[in-house]
C-alpha cells in the first residue's frame, strides 16, 4: 500500500519530520511518501496562507493519481483543500484535524486542542462543528508560537506547549489533548507522559485511518458531492488545473488530465 502524506506548506524540513511520524504507524507493506508542494506558503497560519496552499496540494494529489497512490493524508491542522482533494483522488483522503478530533472521541468524554497561534483557533472550532464533535471539545488553546519556531532546535516551543497542555487538563477538565499542528507530532509521547493524559497527534491518526480504510477496500463515495468535478476552462496562473472531459474506464473512476496536464489514470 502506498500512502502519500502531503505537508501543504513548502518547508521541506517539516515534511521530513511529518514523514517520520507517519512511519511510526505504517504497517508492514505500507510505504509512506511524504511530500510538500513546490509552490505556496512556508507555513500556514492564516486564511490567506490556507487558500494559497490549496493549488499546490491539489497538484500533489494529481501527481499521486499518476503514481497510483492508494490513499492520502493532508498534514496541516486547518485541513486545507480536503473536499477538493476528495473529488480528485480515487483513494481515501484524511486530514489531520478531522482524524485527531475523531480519534480523541474514542478515548474520553472530552478533548481540548492546543495549537500554535490564537488567530487559528476559530478555524479549529469551525472544524470541530463541521465534523460534529463540537460537544466533545472543551477548549481551543493557543501557545502564540509561530509554526516555524517548532523547527528551531532547542527553542522554548516544546516547554511552552507542554505547559499549555497541562493547563488544559487542569483548567478545562478535558480527558484528552489534541495537538493543533502537524509539526507537534514528535512531542506526543513526551507530553502524554508528563501530563498523564492521552495526547493525539493528527499525523499518526490520519495515517492509521487511511491505512485502515484502504485495507477495508473503502474509498470516497462518488455518488454526489465528491464526484469528479465537471470539466471547465481554467485560465491565467491556474490554466494547468483544467480538468478535461472524463473518460469512463472499467466502470471505475474516470481517467482525465490533472493540474500539470499529465493524465491521471484509474
Ligand atoms: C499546520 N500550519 O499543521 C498548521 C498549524 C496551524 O503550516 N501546519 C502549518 O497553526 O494551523
Amino acid at each position: 500500500m502506498l500512502i502519500k502524506v502531503i505537508n501543504p506548506n513548502t518547508t521541506a524540513s517539516m515534511t521530513e519530520k511529518i514523514g517520520d511520524c507517519a512511519r511510526t504507524v505504517a504497517a508492514v507493506g505500507t510505504t509512506i511518501d511524504a511530500v510538500n508542494p513546490a509552490m505556496g506558503p512556508a507555513s500556514i497560519e492564516s486564511h490567506y496562507d490556507e487558500a494559497l496552499a490549496v493549488p499546490g496540494l491539489l497538484d500533489e494529489i494529481a501527481k499521486g493519481e499518476r503514481e497510483r497512490v492508494d490513499g492520502y493524508v493532508i498534514a496541516c491542522f486547518g485541513d486545507p483543500g480536503l473536499d477538493a482533494a476528495r473529488e480528485l483522488a480515487r483513494g481515501p483522503v484524511v486530514a489531520i484535524a478531522e482524524a485527531a478530533m475523531r480519534t480523541a472521541t474514542f478515548l474520553g468524554r472530552s478533548f481540548s486542542v492546543v495549537t500554535t497561534l490564537g488567530r487559528t483557533a476559530g478555524r479549529a472550532w469551525d472544524l470541530a462543528a463541521h465534523y460534529g464533535v463540537k460537544d466533545f471539545c472543551r477548549n481551543v488553546r493557543a501557545c502564540e508560537i509561530p509554526v516555524l519556531d517548532l523547527e528551531i532546535p532547542g527553542s522554548a516551543a516544546r516547554a511552552v506547549i507542554t505547559a499549555e497542555c497541562a493547563r488544559a487538563v487542569a483548567e478545562d477538565g478535558c480527558d484528552v489533548i489534541v495537538l493543533g499542528c502537524a509539526r507537534m507530532a514528535d512531542l506526543t509521547a513526551d507530553i502524554s507522559r508528563r501530563i498523564g493524559a492521552p495526547v493525539v497527534d493528527g499525523v499518526a491518526a490520519a495515517t492509521a485511518t487511511v491505512q485502515a480504510l484502504v485495507s477495508m477496500g473503502l474509498r470516497t463515495s462518488v455518488r454526489s458531492e465528491f464526484a469528479r468535478p465537471l470539466p471547465k476552462q481554467m485560465v491565467g496562473l491556474l490554466a494547468g488545473f483544467t480538468l478535461d472531459e472524463p473518460v469512463a474506464v472499467n466502470g471505475g473512476r474516470v481517467a482525465t488530465a490533472g493540474p500539470d496536464g499529465a493524465r491521471i489514470g484509474s
